[in-house]
């Protein structure tokens, strides 16, 4: 009940701070509010009334005074708290966060739970009349339970958390401060495996245990590729490698323990929800590793399971193939899965300086997933940095345009907003944030050296510099908390006929918003957009929430709500973006 109420009271504060946050630039008539809004202070303490129907009783001062909006049943029947009806994940922007490599606290080299509370303000001070944090309003950590590995995907100990990281009671306290914050907490899953020193694993090695059958075993050298040779005999199977051993899930013990261990983060720890590491293996049948139908039907289970724990908890999964395949795992399984596809495909738009990547990427997934209900990244912790896949910090700000501006549940990798560096190996895509000229990580001597550019491309130096990457990115997710057509919005495709102009319409019942980037490195003048039909209605009026403009031009409205030889701005200079409202 208590936790129930926590949640809803976020989801009221999420409103509250969508509703009262300034627009990060100044601008002439701002829509009216376009959802019904909360009345509730932000940090107000839960009260004893249990929603989700009531509203709160004490308004804010100053604050609006419409009815609270907390929709009993979203598109499936799951309980939502988000705008239109979309669940409260929709009004969310994530950060993915290396623990180890993020803030530490207490000088041994490792980043650790301490440090990222410490460190919270920086991704959302919780007070909606700042704009000098980042604004995000979700984080994902990546794995922080008891692990032999600097990464943590293999787990010894699902019930407790990596004491490097901290204590159960340190995670709880992040709970609590994040919470304050107007920030939800959502932690890796690590369902396919364990660590080959689980003591699970070790009791199974043993041919005549109880946990014998709790991991993949064979008494013959089976053909295809994972196998290991046991230490008693047999050969068990192990996808990621031979420490890290897959669970067999046609054991109903297994999935009754990892039901017990969602339940533990979800109803003692307090998280929010899981990222779920690559859950597309989680069942094998001979030399078919992947997408079998039993790991579908055991995401339908697993799904009924959470949601009759905690029907606001979100998950999201990784599926590491295209939208389509990725698509079948959301709906009546995991509430998201990451659109690999759409990432590469930004990516190589920014790159390329051409709209055509991200235009064709953007209409196959708004095809394949229902409305919004798939995370948007760059790039993520398996992967080469965004940066350094980028020429420069200006392909950086369009590549950061094009997600933040799209639909879904956007996560950045944490650094990604300075255009940190590395590629693979894997250690050199997870080095320590850099905040400061001197790092600012540890007072000791960090775990991984920091990026060689460290000392010129830092937080404290991006802070100050008013045009620098990490204030695009503060922009952008501050303009996305405060619209909800940016957020929850259809997207629209609109044509352009120069190849570096990227343009999109992005539209509720409430608000118009039109997304215009020039991708390239030199500025266009020669363009003309078109949409052929649309929502829009004839006498709008263009009002500029990002970019600058000496003249600002609407569009002629055809008789479908679209338009055609529409030129808003006379020239685009190179790696401009504009985010523009149409006002009725
Ligand atoms: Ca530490
Ligand atoms: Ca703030
Ligand atoms: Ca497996």
């Amino acid at each position: 009940m208590k936790r129930r109420h926590l949640l809803v009271v976020l989801a009221l504060c999420a409103a509250f701070f969508a509703a009262c946050a300034a627009p990060a630039t100044p601008l002439p008539p701002v829509a009216p509010p376009t959802t019904s809004v909360a009345v509730i202070a932000p940090t107000a303490a839960p009260t004893s009334t249990p929603l989700p129907t009531q509203p709160p009783a004490t308004p804010a001062p100053g604050a609006p005074t419409e009815p609270v909006a907390v929709s009993p049943a979203g598109q499936d029947g799951v309980p939502v708290a988000g705008t239109g009806g979309q669940p409260w994940w929709n009004d969310t922007t994530f950060y993915e966060i290396f623990v180890r490599s993020f803030a530490d606290s207490n000088g041994d080299g490792n980043g650790d739970l301490a440090g990222l509370i410490g460190r919270l303000d920086y991704l959302n001070d919780g007070n909606p009349d700042t704009a000098t944090d980042l604004g995000v309003t979700g984080v994902w950590l990546m794995p922080i339970m008891a692990s032999p590995s600097y990464h943590g995907y293999d787990i010894t100990n699902y019930y407790q958390v990596n004491p490097q990281y901290g204590t159960n009671a340190d995670f709880k306290r992040l709970i609590d401060e994040a919470h304050g914050r107007g920030i939800r907490v959502i932690i890796d899953l690590v369902l396919n495996h364990t660590s080959s020193e689980h003591p699970w694993f070790i009791e199974s090695q043993d041919p005549n245990s109880p946990k014998r059958d709790w991991y993949v075993w064979s008494d013959t050298e089976p053909q295809g590729n994972g196998w290991h040779p046991g230490v008693n005999g047999g050969y068990y199977y192990g996808y990621f490698g031979e420490h890290m051993p897959d669970l067999s899930y046609k054991n109903p013990a297994v999935t009754e323990e990892m039901h017990k261990v969602v339940r533990f983060w979800l109803e003692e720890m307090g998280a929010d929800g899981f990222r779920l590491d690559a859950v597309k293996y989680l069942y094998e049948d001979g030399k078919r590793i992947e997408h079998l139908p039993a790991t579908h039907e055991w995401l339908k289970d697993f799904r009924t399971f959470y949601k009759g724990i905690d029907p606001q908890a979100f998950t999201v999964g990784e599926v590491w193939n295209d939208s389509g395949t990725a698509a079948k795992y959301v709906g009546d399984e995991l509430d998201a899965t990451f659109d690999f596809s759409l990432a590469e495909a930004m990516l190589q738009s920014a790159v390329s300086g051409k709209s055509v990547n991200a235009e064709r990427a953007g209409q196959t997934t708004v095809g394949a997933y229902p409305p919004g209900q798939f995370a948007t990244f760059l790039a993520n912790h398996d992967q080469n940095r965004t940066r350094t896949r980028l020429l420069d910090d200006g392909q950086a700000k369009t590549a950061a345009t094009l997600q933040l501006a799209f639909g879904g549940v956007p996560f950045i990798y944490y650094g990604e907003e300075i255009g940190m560096q590395g590629a693979k190996p894997d250690e050199n895509i997870r080095r320590p944030m850099q905040w400061t000229a001197d790092g600012g990580f540890t007072t000791g001597a960090p775990w991984n050296s920091y990026f060689e550019d460290y000392q010129e491309r830092n937080v404290a130096g991006q802070d100050a510099d008013p045009n620098s990457l990490l204030n695009h990115y503060r922009a952008l997710i501050r303009l996305r908390s405060d619209h909800e057509a940016l957020r929850v919005g259809s997207w629209q495709s609109v044509t352009s006929d120069n190849d570096a102009v990227y343009a999109a319409l992005r539209s509720t019942d409430h608000e118009q918003i039109l997304v215009l980037i020039n991708l390239g490195s030199k500025p266009v003048s020669d363009y003309q957009l078109a949409l052929e039909s649309g929502p829009l209605q004839p006498g709008l009026r263009p009002a500029l929430l990002m970019g600058e403009a000496d003249a600002l031009a609407g569009p002629a409205v055809n008789a479908a709500g679209g338009f055609a030889d529409y030129r808003p701005i006379a020239t685009l200079p190179p790696y401009a973006s504009y985010i523009i409202q149409l006002l009725p």
